[in-house]
């Protein structure tokens, strides 16, 4: 069995994307049956959709808190933690699932690149984004409670990055910052994403400008498979404990 390849100075990013949580019972966004599915992407996560129709966009992500009760995180998850503690500030995880399971694995040197399902924020007041774990009746526009409060009708908004929002840039540069300290001693992980979304997607060339090794698991070859110099195909909650093993 390949094992990722970790001596005494190596520096590993990792990326993860949907197929991640699949084995704990998330459902991705563009396999069958997956979070698309029903919805226009357009329509759900993008902030003409939301501008357009908040009722559907609240009743698609409070469909989606509901749907995290009782799942947990997966063997995937778990081995990340574990590499983590091995390695301390010479590992980044930097994910694109806003489901919180790196979190609540035990991963602390994590980044939420699109947001946290769990969080809302204000449309108009520049309240900071607070927990919010509520899945929302269906016709239920949630209104901030601070505006409220002063008088004004202001929409909460789930607090995630819809195509076309920027990242937020301290996350783009604490990222391109471990590249650059890494460089050649970079390990580059990429765990179950389409290879679809940028800037996710093009952190394989960044790591590999940087004269760093690129891996990928994922079930099956995904846009940007010919970018990794290895590649092992197969589902990330049983691969993962073997090739983070060392
Ligand atoms: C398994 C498995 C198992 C299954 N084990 N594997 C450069 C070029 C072209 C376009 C752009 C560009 N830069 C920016 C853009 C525009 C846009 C973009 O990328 N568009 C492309 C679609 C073309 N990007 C943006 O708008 C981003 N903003 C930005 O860059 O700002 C600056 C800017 C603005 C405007 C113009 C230009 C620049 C923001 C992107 C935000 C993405 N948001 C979403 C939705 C919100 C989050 C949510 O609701 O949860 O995030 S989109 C959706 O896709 C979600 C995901 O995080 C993201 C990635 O999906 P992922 O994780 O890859 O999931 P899947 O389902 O696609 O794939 C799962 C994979 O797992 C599959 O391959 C399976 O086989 C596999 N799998 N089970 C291992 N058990």
């Amino acid at each position: 069995m390949k094992t990722l390849p970790i001596t005494d100075d190596t520096h590993v990013l990792v990326l993860t994307g949907a197929g991640v949580s699949a084995e704990s019972g998330v459902p991705t966004f563009r396999d069958a049956g997956g979070l698309w599915e029903g919805h226009d992407v357009h329509e759900v996560a993008s902030p003409d959709g939301f501008a357009r129709d908040p009722l559907l966009v609240w009743r698609f992500y409070s469909q989606r808190r509901a749907g995290m009760e009782g799942i947990t995180p997966n063997g995937g998850h778990h081995a990340l933690v574990a590499l983590e503690r091995r390695l301390g500030d010479r590992f980044l995880l930097v994910t694109q699932n806003v489901d919180g399971l790196h979190r609540a694995a035990g991963s602390e040197r994590l980044i939420e690149l699109h947001g946290e399902l769990m969080r809302s924020r204000c449309t108009v007041c520049d309240r900071p984004p607070f927990e919010d774990r509520q899945a929302y009746k269906p016709g239920v526009a949630p209104m901030c409670g601070r505006c409220k409060a002063a008088g004004k009708d202001a929409l909460l908004r789930p607090h995630i990055v819809w195509f076309g929002e920027i990242i937020d840039r301290a996350y783009l540069a604490r990222i391109e910052r471990f590249v650059d300290t890494a460089g050649r001693r970079l390990v580059f992980l990429a765990v179950g994403t389409s290879g679809l979304v940028y800037p996710a997607a093009g952190l394989v060339d960044a790591a590999r400008h940087a004269g760093g090794t690129s891996w990928l698991v994922n079930a099956e070859a995904p846009a940007n498979v010919e970018r990794f110099d290895h590649v092992v195909l197969g589902p990330s909650g049983t691969v993962l404990p073997g090739l983070l093993a060392n």
